[in-house]
């Protein structure tokens, strides 16, 4: 009597167990990132960690993460890898406030690279299935390049590198991000010219890859503009000679920019040296 009893409730609870599975089943492809579905919800990463995230159907996918540069301007690379090979993610990159400044869609299952140019700053970026129809994983790491050179910072008048003594040596740079008349928030290099009577200095600009355009403009210590920028053509060393010696010593601001080529190399050296004025 006592086994039949036992046989019946095994009976009866199977259904209700399978009910319960059914209820607490976890989603495959909902992570424990979630709730992260709008800039509110959005998780906050940690630079240079990589988060294993999963999209359900029609899920969105918000992150937040701050750079710190010490006001340099940097690159950042936002990597998405290993996805789920039907996916066709889309990822867009908003401000601070929430303005929206980039977007890119990838090739299905393709790794993504985004390269983000930035100062001090807090992102967020939201990453959805294109077509709102695959499910699947991916990887997420955002990384600071730290790429920029050692003369940092050097983008305007008051941070200007000073050049007193010459010949200077090579002086080795980079031109993180395109500056130019037409991109007057990119990576400027300034330099402060201490120029004695009866002389003048040259300087010689020379870019690394064949596909940059170097410029240079020259001002006065009034910051008064001496020389418009002048620019070069794709790989071409500019070379030009600053002050006249008229007027006892003086000093010149030097402001070097670039325009990258294919290639995003922004390599250059400069050497500066000084000549007698007959
Ligand atoms: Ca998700
Ligand atoms: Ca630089
Ligand atoms: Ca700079």
């Amino acid at each position: 009597m006592k086994q039949i009893k036992n046989i019946f409730w095994i009976i009866l609870t199977i259904p209700v167990l399978l009910i319960m599975s059914g209820c607490e089943k976890e989603d495959p492809f909902k992570d424990n990132l979630e709730p992260n579905n709008s800039r509110n919800e959005a998780f906050e990463l940690t630079l240079g960690e990589q988060i294993d995230a999963s999209i359900a159907k029609g899920d969105h996918d918000w992150y937040s993460f701050s750079i710190e540069t010490n006001g340099i301007i940097d690159k950042a690379l936002i990597e998405i890898n290993n996805l789920t090979a039907e996916m066709e993610l889309t990822a867009v990159l908003y401000d601070s406030q929430g303005n929206q400044f980039g977007s890119f869609t990838g090739n299905a299952g393709i790794n993504m690279n985004i390269s983000l140019s930035t100062r001090t700053s807090s992102y967020y970026i939201e990453i959805y299935d294109k077509n709102s129809e695959q499910e699947g994983k991916y990887e997420l790491t955002i990384t600071l390049l730290q790429a920029n050179d050692s003369n940092e910072p050097d983008d305007t008048f008051e941070n200007a590198r000073i050049v007193d003594s010459y010949p200077s040596g090579v002086i080795t740079g980079t031109i993180l991000v395109n500056a130019s008349e037409d991109n007057q928030y990119g990576d400027f290099e300034f330099f402060i010219l201490l120029i004695d009577l009866n002389k003048t200095v040259d300087f010689t600009l020379t870019p690394t890859a064949d596909d940059i355009k170097m410029n240079y403009k020259i001002f006065n210590a009034d910051r008064s503009v001496v020389v418009d920028e002048t620019e070069g053509t794709p790989g071409q060393i500019l070379q030009a000679s600053v002050g006249d010696g008229s007027g006892g010593s003086m000093s010149r601001y030097l402001r070097v920019g670039a325009t990258l080529g294919e290639t995003g190399v922004g390599n250059y050296t400069i050497s500066f040296t000084e000549t007698d004025i007959k």
